[in-house]
């Protein structure tokens, strides 16, 4: 188990939490195995200062879980207690974290695997790569517990999958194996168990060599021109691909290229 320390950040992240640095990654674990890694809100707020606090130096994050189980989701222990105006303002805390994370600084990979559940699968939504280890299944048991999403789910869930599988996942209690979820598209990257960990380091290395003014783009401008009428997507996307290319940085690496330098695209 790779020791994570928190000391990189130089901020107090709860004991549900482990932080660290490798290069340019920053690494955030989920670290309350014996509850299988339960959100609850001292995990959630300490997830917050993590992605509000990232050194300079980072240019993507990997997510992970530690133990058997990326997520259980909400800590349902803490939800006896709660009034209806209890109930949004903690909705309202995971909205604020998880788009802290959708719309933060830099690109998340997160690593799935075993249960990937409620408000787990809400969190994993707000990644932007997101790598299944064969041991990875999602469910959305809200049903069954008589409540509902609060973490985002009904908004990000149906772009990934549309809404009739979360219908059908919420209604019937039906859960995706990690090969289904591949399928229907919610991971891209699909790898033998204990090897997630590994694709999703090498994933956010990958994505922290970007230029960062494509990786804002991406993850910026790419989602919310997906949301637009076509006409002011296409005057957005004009937008953005002239001032990327105008960066120095687009410059010195499409001179790299054509002076032989730069790498080719490859079969993979
Ligand atoms: C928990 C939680 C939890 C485990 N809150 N304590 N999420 C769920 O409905 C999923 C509930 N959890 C499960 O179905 C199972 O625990 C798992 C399939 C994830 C894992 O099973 P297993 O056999 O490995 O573990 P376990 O024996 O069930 O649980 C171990 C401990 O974790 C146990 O505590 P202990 O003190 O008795 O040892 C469990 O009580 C505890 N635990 N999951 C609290 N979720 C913003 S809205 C989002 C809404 C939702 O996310 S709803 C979905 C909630």
């Amino acid at each position: 188990m790779l020791g994570l320390n928190h000391t990189a950040f130089s901020l107090n992240l709860p004991a549900s939490l482990a932080a660290g640095l490798e290069g340019k990654v920053a690494i955030l674990r989920l670290n309350r195995p014996h509850k299988r890694n339960a959100l609850d809100d001292t995990t959630v707020i300490g997830i917050d200062a993590f992605f509000g606090a990232l050194p300079e130096s980072v240019a993507s994050v990997l997510l992970v879980g530690e133990g058997e189980h990326f997520s259980a989701g909400l800590d349902l222990s803490e939800l006896e207690e709660r009034d209806i105006r209890q109930g949004i303002e903690h909705s309202r805390l995971w909205h604020r974290t998880f788009e802290k994370i959708q719309f933060g600084k830099v690109p998340v990979v997160a690593v799935l695997h075993g249960a990937v559940v409620g408000g787990g699968l809400e969190l994993a939504a707000a990644a932007h790569v997101r790598v299944a280890e064969r041991s990875a299944y999602y469910a959305l048991p809200e049903g069954s517990r008589g409540i509902y999403v609060g973490g985002g789910g009904s908004v990000r869930l149906p772009r990934l999958i549309g809404v009739a599988r979360m219908m059908d996942m919420m209604l019937t209690g039906r859960t995706y194996s990690a090969e289904e979820g591949q399928a229907i598209g919610l991971t891209t990257y699909l790898v033998e168990t204990g090897k997630g960990f590994a694709k999703g380091l090498e994933l956010a290395h990958r994505i922290a060599e970007n230029a960062p003014l494509t990786n804002f783009a991406v993850t910026q401008a790419l989602p919310r021109i997906a949301e637009m009428e076509p006409s002011s997507g296409y005057a957005m996307e004009a937008l953005m691909s002239s001032i990327a290319q105008a960066d120095p940085e687009a410059k010195s690496r499409l001179k790299d290229f054509l002076e032989k330098r730069g790498p080719k695209v490859t079969r993979g």
